[in-house]
């Protein structure tokens, strides 16, 4: 039997778990259980749904020491982050066990007497959610929580980067009530899980699919899911960027920049792609940001480091591959070397052993231009680009020019130009004076173009991805009323003038 073995990226050496790889098989006889399932829970009142909600949010919060520590030790991200990731479920959960009171219809008026309209939320049915391993607690709760609570089931595919934590996520669900076969979790391999999405959707027995990662799988997934007539919920890549006008608080650009760009070592969706100094504060800003980060700390995620090991060797792969994209006319800047981080290309003060986990240098930039690969390519990792721009114009269209449109931001202290900003970027997001990350649970989140289908998680807005409307008429005059036919005319004067 193949297995996925996950390893502590900090210290290659801790093997955290080992667990069974999923075929394609048993995501569909997965899928076909939790469509059984979904049929007595969409039946329970979703007040006692919300319930269920409440109790999972109450676990997570006596867990969430627990789950943080295994999130830091898992996937790598430092623990304060870590925390942070967990209480993001936490709100969810606060955020959608109220909605089981709420879920509101609407009730309309009929153009006919003696009749009424009605619209209701009626669940989809059985999801798949697959996720990406950078968020693995946040992430998956955005769609588990609203999926459970409107009375869908739920297949997940976490990353086989962080079975552990899903395995935690998924036994606290369990706990608080959720019925074994309503969330069913299993770690397959991206071939074996496009392949049992397949099977799952030409037998009929799942109604949505979820997907948080790249664009090119995002756009596979888009285009099988779309052959069978379904809309996926799709959050993608990013190349976020961040504009800092000469206005600005440089003091908060620093700060907000060193977070976007170097915050859980680039890995988010909404890490910082390209800041656009404006020419006037340009070399300024950019030799005090080179020299916070070359200051910063890097190294142990339980210690107090700006960032710690990338979630593993593929995604440092990736990493060194994107420096391939740096050119002739850009400028290096930002640590002691570029790459992974090893004893032999050790980086300034770095906290613990390098040569024991997956670390990699963090790298700015500079002298990005729109036409360079850079200017257009999602890096996912602690490379931050910096360009120049002399107009606000010119940085929005800046901003929008690469195709994709998740997070953005713009550091100002004219409120004309964060108008004109928040009216000109493409991105679903908008930071003013703010990091590109660090998005709130209870706001729309999701993109545009390359980012995604312009479906959007959290808060209200994700109901309409896990319910879809039913309209109901009752006509009780006893007789037929035909709509648009049988209508009664008020008399009026037409030529009437005073
Ligand atoms: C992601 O990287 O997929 O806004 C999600 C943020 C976090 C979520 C990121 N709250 O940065």
């Amino acid at each position: 039997m193949s297995t996925f073995v996950s390893l502590n990226p900090t210290d290659l050496s801790d093997v955290v778990t080992e667990v069974p790889a999923a075929k394609a098989s048993d995501i569909v006889d997965a899928a076909r259980r939790a469509k059984e399932a979904q049929k007595a829970w969409a039946k329970m009142p979703a007040p006692a749904r919300g319930r269920v909600i409440a109790n999972a949010g109450r676990l997570f919060e006596k867990n969430k020491d627990t789950l943080s520590r295994l999130v830091t030790r898992e996937m790598g991200k430092v623990f304060r982050e870590a925390q942070g990731d967990v209480q993001e479920v936490i709100d969810t959960c606060d955020f959608f066990l109220g909605e089981g009171r709420r879920l509101y219809g609407q009730t309309v008026p009929s153009e006919m007497p003696n009749k009424n309209l009605f619209t209701f939320r009626k669940p989809v049915g059985t999801t798949l959610i697959i996720t990406a391993g950078n968020f693995p607690a946040a992430v998956p709760s955005w769609y588990i929580i609203p999926a459970l609570l409107t009375g869908n089931s739920v297949v997940w595919k976490p990353s086989e980067y962080t079975p552990a934590i899903s395995k935690a996520m998924t036994d606290i669900f369990h706990a608080a009530g959720v019925p074994k076969d309503l969330l069913i979790t299993l770690i397959a391999d991206g071939k074996e899980t496009f392949k049992g999405m397949e099977q799952a959707l030409e037998q009929g027995l799942i109604n949505k699919v979820g997907f948080t990662g790249s664009t090119e799988v995002g756009r596979l997934i888009g285009s099988k899911v779309g052959e069978y007539i379904q809309s996926p919920l799709l959050e993608l890549g990013g190349k976020n960027p961040m504009v800092v006008m000469p206005d600005a608080n440089l003091e908060l650009v620093l700060d907000g920049a060193t977070f976007a760009g170097f915050g859980t070592a680039g890995q988010r969706c909404t890490s910082l792609g390209t800041m656009w100094l404006h020419e006037d504060i340009y070399d300024r800003f950019l030799a005090a940001y080179a020299s916070r980060i070359e200051n910063e700390k890097v190294g142990d995620p339980m210690q107090d480091v700006l960032f710690g090991p990338m979630i593993g060797e593929k995604y440092a792969d990736s990493h060194e591959h994107n420096l391939k994209m740096i050119a002739g006319h850009h400028q290096v800047h930002g640590s002691t070397g570029v790459g992974r981080i090893t004893a032999s290309n050790p980086r300034n003060g770095f906290v613990g052993d390098p040569d024991k986990g997956v670390f990699v240098h963090p790298t700015i930039v500079s002298g990005i231009k729109a036409g360079d690969e850079l200017y257009y390519t999602e890096t996912f990792g602690p490379l931050v680009g910096v360009g120049k721009f002399k107009t606000l114009d010119e940085a929005i269209e800046l901003s929008n020019g690469h195709g994709f449109g998740l997070s953005s931001a713009i550091y100002t202290s004219d409120p004309n130009s964060v108008w004109l900003y928040r009216e000109g970027v493409s991105a679903g997001m908008v930071s003013i004076n703010n990091s590109t990350s660090g998005a709130e649970a209870h706001l729309p989140f999701g993109g545009n173009g390359n980012s995604g289908n312009g479906s959007r998680q959290s808060g209200i807005w994700v109901l309409d991805q896990f319910t879809s409307w039913q309209s109901m008429n009752w006509d009780w005059s006893g007789k037929l009323q035909k709509a648009q036919i049988d209508n009664e005319e008020v008399p009026h004067n037409p030529d009437f003038t005073i």
